[in-house]
């Protein structure tokens, strides 16, 4: 069976030790994660094979960091030709929100390429219902597959919605993006090409800026619907806090107060302070908590674009699942309804990893295990939402 927890608000609306880059991850192989949205050399042969740059490595002749630049060299092996293309990144920090990325990549004789380009896999759930902006011109992004090809274009800047903000990416020359729905992906693909000239690729360059800019986001109050608390000081007995296991594994390690996790601000109730309450604990199994759902008042202004949960499950199923929904109602009485699956907005509270729309917000341990919370993005139609309940309903599968 499993448990939904929401904790003590939703919000409207860190790095690693590594570039100390706002929302930025990047990997061993060169490869980064910013806001969400994984940026990686991607080539694409005559017969549309692809490679990918998994197997550059940090440059050995340069220290990591040195002057903000991380400094990454290797091969990218594909099946049209027997010598690799050889790639080189530069990547550097410019500020606690901002990079430029710089590749060059030779191959000895020519390979045959119908596409080499800096490649972006953003979650439908980060852009779907919202739009892109290709230089001046404006492209709505459908909530439904339509078409595969939604953008071909030359442009110089790519401006888009990532999970907690927006990422603008200047310095490309080409860009094409496509809904990988039509084949059952979950992502929305941008292409930003290499500068090169046409026929095999022997030679090609490509720099480009990204600056990431938060999203506003304002805490929405969970207190009037709050039924447990983070301790819990005896196991199975239905009260306390969190999922009723006791002192040896509960969320009092986690901070009360202001909480900003995935750039997204929310407010941790203190349960002192909120009839002993400070969670929201949802199951449709009784012995875990009695409450299946909740109705969540939003104040009148601002106009809010986007929902952030900040979340986790126990008892987590294996495999996809839809656990809730959460449905909006609009001032104008239209609704709107998000399903929550595991392994797309949430997953275990025991060692959680990133998902699809899930993004690892917080962690912390306690007696027993690493614990933390995902935030997940939920986007809102545009201009229509100024006061409605939020409904949230679990359910349980087992
Ligand atoms: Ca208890």
């Amino acid at each position: 069976m499993v448990l939904w927890i929401g904790v003590a608000s939703v919000s409207l609306a860190a790095s690693s030790s590594n570039p100390d880059v706002s929302m930025l991850k990047l990997q061993s192989d060169g490869a980064f994660v910013f806001d969400g949205v994984l940026f990686s050399v991607a080539h694409f042969d005559s017969t549309w094979k692809r490679a990918e740059q998994t197997a550059l490595r940090p440059d050995p002749a340069a220290v990591p960091g040195t002057n903000g630049e991380w400094k990454f060299a290797g091969p990218m092996v594909t099946p049209a030709s027997a010598q690799p293309i050889m790639l080189k990144e530069t990547f550097q920090r410019a500020s606690d929100r901002s990079i430029r990325v710089s590749y060059v990549a030779d191959h000895a004789s020519g390979v045959p390429t119908e596409n080499f380009c800096l490649d972006l896999m953003v979650p439908v759930n980060y852009m779907a219902g919202k739009s892109v902006r290709v230089d001046e011109q404006t492209v709505d992004m459908p909530t439904q597959f339509k078409d595969v090809q939604l953008v071909v274009k030359a442009a110089k800047t790519l401006v888009l919605s990532a999970a907690t903000g927006t990422l603008t990416i200047k310095g490309i020359s080409r860009v094409l993006i496509q809904d990988n729905r039509k084949w059952g992906g979950s992502y929305f693909e941008a292409r930003l090409e290499f500068s090169r000239p046409k026929g095999p690729l022997q030679h090609a360059e490509l720099a480009v800026d990204v600056t990431y800019e938060p999203y506003v986001s304002t805490p929405v109050s969970l207190a009037s619907v709050t039924n447990r608390a983070f301790a819990d000081d005896k196991a199975n007995d239905g009260q306390g806090g969190w999922s009723d296991e006791g002192s040896g594994n509960d969320l009092s390690s986690l901070p009360l107060g202001p909480l900003v996790a995935a750039g997204v601000t929310f407010d941790i109730i203190d349960p002192a302070k909120n009839r002993g309450t400070s969670c929201l604990v949802i199951s449709q199994s009784k012995t875990h908590s009695a409450l299946t759902q909740a109705t969540v008042p939003v104040a009148n202004t601002p106009t809010y674009t986007h929902l952030y949960l900040l979340h986790a499950t126990a008892w987590t199923p294996s495999g996809s699942t839809v656990i809730g929904k959460v449905t909006t109602t609009y001032t104008d009485g239209s609704k709107s309804v998000q399903e929550i699956k595991t392994y797309r907005e949430v997953g275990n509270w025991w060692s959680p990893s990133t998902m699809p729309n899930g993004i690892v917000g917080w962690t912390g341990t306690n007696k027993s295990a690493p614990v933390g919370l995902y935030v997940s993005h939920i986007a809102w139609k545009r201009n229509r939402f100024t006061r409605s309940p939020l409904s949230r309903q679990g359910r349980q599968r087992g």
